[in-house]
C-alpha cells in the first residue's frame, strides 16, 4: 500500500552555469519529478539529494559546477520563482549550515514539509538547499507575508525542528528583487 502526503511536491533542479545574472536566471531552472507518496519521497530523495550530496562531499575542492548548483522541493503547482503568483507576495527563512549538518537539516526540513508537521504549513511554498562557495544554506519559502504570525510561528518551528540556535532572518521577494 502506498502512504500518500497531503499535497503533491515537485523536486526542481537548477544548474549554475547560466545563472549569470537577472535577466537569464531560471532559464537552467527545471522541475524533476512530482511525488505524492512517502515511497516516491525516498526514491527521489535517494536519486536526487543524495548522489548530489555526495559528490559534494567528496570533491576537494568542490568544482564550479557544484557551487551555484539548487535543489528545490516545491507544492506541486508553485513555481520555485518570485515570480510565481503563489510565491509572490511572500518571502523566505534562511539558515546557514556547515557540511557536517547540512545533509541531515535538508532531509528533516523535506520531512517535516512533506510530512505537514508545520502548523499553519498551508503558508509554506517550499525549501531550497543552495550550494554557495560564501556558505550552503536552505531557505523556505513561505506566502503572505503580511500575515506576520503565521510568518513568524513558521520559523521558529523551523528553528526548533532544527535545533538551530543563531538569529534567521526573513527576506520579503519583493525587497529581493528591487535590491538585486
Ligand atoms: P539566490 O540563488 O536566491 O541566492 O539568488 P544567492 O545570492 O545566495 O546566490 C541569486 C540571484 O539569482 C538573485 O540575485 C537573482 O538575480 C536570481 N534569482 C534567484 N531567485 C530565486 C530568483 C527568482 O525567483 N526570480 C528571478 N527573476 N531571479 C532570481
Amino acid at each position: 500500500p502506498s502512504h500518500s502526503f497531503q499535497n503533491s511536491w515537485t523536486f526542481w533542479f537548477d544548474n549554475p552555469s547560466s545563472k549569470s545574472s537577472q535577466a537569464t536566471w531560471g532559464s537552467s531552472l527545471r522541475s524533476l519529478y512530482t511525488f505524492a507518496t512517502i515511497e516516491e519521497f525516498w526514491s527521489l530523495y535517494l536519486g536526487v539529494t543524495c548522489i548530489f550530496l555526495s559528490l559534494y562531499n567528496n570533491m576537494h575542492p568542490p568544482t564550479k559546477c557544484v557551487h551555484g548548483a539548487d535543489i528545490y522541493c516545491f507544492k506541486d503547482k508553485i513555481d520555485p520563482k518570485w515570480e510565481d503568483p503563489v510565491c509572490a507576495n511572500g518571502g523566505k527563512w534562511t539558515m546557514m549550515f556547515p557540511k557536517a549538518t547540512l545533509e541531515s537539516s535538508w532531509l528533516n526540513t523535506l520531512l517535516a514539509l512533506v510530512g505537514e508537521q508545520f502548523e499553519q504549513g498551508d503558508v509554506i511554498c517550499g525549501a531550497v538547499l543552495n550550494f554557495r562557495t560564501r556558505g550552503d544554506k536552505i531557505s523556505l519559502w513561505t506566502k503572505n507575508a503580511a500575515n506576520k504570525d503565521a510568518q513568524l510561528s513558521i520559523g521558529k518551528q523551523w528553528k526548533e525542528l532544527l535545533g538551530y540556535t543563531e538569529t534567521i532572518g526573513f527576506i520579503f521577494h519583493v525587497r529581493g528583487c528591487k535590491d538585486s
